[in-house]
């Protein structure tokens, strides 16, 4: 072969091999996943990454002729990484749908980016009610603390409990969770006496359980972040706050599945609201649960599991719906608007909101087949974001 035949042939070659590329990433589906895999909000990472993982087994890897590509990034829970992964992964990968944030500053660390990129940010555990607001590519799966808090205060009043202090985390959702929880009980008649913060890192509950043993409240009400409400258990039963006659009530991100098991039976009788309980008696949430549980190693899905299976799901209708194509503009309003059965019940992502709207349960721990699980005895069928009304 003649030199310039060569050097034509290689350019040829060159070529071609590019082509295939740009056909493959093509005919590829970025997911782009975000989660804390390390540090204070790892057990989050672990659920929904197992979860998203679950589902693909479950789905296959292919949807609409196109391969699904999950791309895991650890975020350490610090806004400042989420926002620079989510850059270099819309910029350098190229990802159709950016997914995961473990929470609330991570989310809204990324709605800039999901704005001018015009890429879906599908919120898979984070919940302060805002966060929806942060940018209109925003869907949320998981939930919302206003609309899991109401029906405690509702539920509270009529169960003679009349005088409350609160205690949360100090950040989106605990300022949530404690300014929809006192408007509501003071509607029923009742009465918060004291609201207490706590710092999301390293907390130390000791102190602020101190201060609520004396001033001797019918209950003590509780929003921590999942992974959190272990040791807010174990203080508070070490301090004798239940002998002294108060009581816990709480968010389910207290009496979290992840954790529940090993509080042991001093966790018993502790009355929460929630979205999901992996007791939740469906068939649906018995396949859930038996599969989770199967793919790793008996671990039990929580709500975070929950919201990371069902964000999956939605990524995946959506991109049925529209064969991949306009991009993701057309993949949000394929988003908007589904209606399905989750594990945790019937669910539908609202629209105008984008946030989902969903039964909140009201549970009790309970014994049931030799372990603890938080065993489901009412339910509010529905329940719209109450963040949103205003
Ligand atoms: C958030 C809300 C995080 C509820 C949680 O666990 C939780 C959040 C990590 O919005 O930051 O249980």
């Amino acid at each position: 072969m003649k030199k310039r035949t060569m050097i034509r042939a290689s350019v040829a070659a060159a070529l071609l091999g590019a082509g295939a590329v740009a056909m493959a990433q093509d005919n590829v589906f970025k997911i782009g996943l975000i989660l804390p895999m390390t540090g204070q909000q790892a057990t989050t990472g672990r659920q929904i990454e197992a979860a998203a993982r679950l589902y693909m087994a479950q789905n296959g890897d292919s949807v609409a002729g196109k391969k699904i590509q999950l791309i895991l990034k650890d975020d350490t829970s610090l806004p400042d990484v989420t926002r620079r992964l989510a850059q270099e992964l819309v910029v350098n990968d190229k990802v159709n749908v950016l997914a995961g944030f473990g929470i609330t500053p991570s989310a809204m660390a990324t709605a800039p980016i999901a704005t001018q990129s015009k890429t879906p940010e599908v919120v898979m555990a984070a919940a302060t009610s805002s966060i929806t607001e942060a940018s209109p590519y925003i869907v949320r799966t998981s939930f919302t603390l206003p609309q899991v808090s109401v029906a405690l205060a509702d539920w509270a009043p009529k169960n003679g409990i009349k005088k409350v202090v609160t205690l949360v985390t100090d950040y989106g959702p605990g300022i949530d969770a404690e300014k929809y929880f006192k408007e509501r009980l003071q509607f029923n008649g009742g009465q918060v006496t004291d609201s207490l913060r706590v710092p999301l890192r390293s907390p130390d509950f000791a102190p602020f359980l101190q201060k609520v043993r004396d001033s001797k409240p019918d209950a003590l009400f509780v929003f921590v972040p999942s992974g959190a409400g272990a040791a807010v258990m174990k203080q508070f039963l070490e301090r004798g706050m239940d002998k002294a006659g108060i009581r816990l009530i709480a968010t389910g991100d207290v009496t979290d599945d992840d954790q529940l098991n090993d509080m042991g039976d001093g966790a018993l009788g502790v009355v929460t609201s929630h979205h999901y309980s992996a007791a939740h008696p469906s068939a649906a949430n018995k396949k859930f649960v038996e599969a989770f549980s199967k793919a790793n190693k008996g671990l039990r899905p929580n709500f975070m599991a929950v919201g990371g299976y069902d964000g999956m799901r939605v990524i995946y209708e959506a991109l049925k719906k529209t064969g991949g194509k306009g991009g993701g503009e057309a993949l949000l309003a394929a988003m908007k608007g589904q209606i399905f059965e989750s594990p945790r019940g019937p669910v539908f992502i609202d629209a105008q909101t984008r946030d989902i709207v969903q039964n909140v349960y009201l549970r009790k721990v309970e014994h049931k087949d030799g372990q603890l699980y938080n065993v489901e005895f009412d339910v509010i069928k529905d329940v719209k974001d109450p963040g949103k009304a205003k």
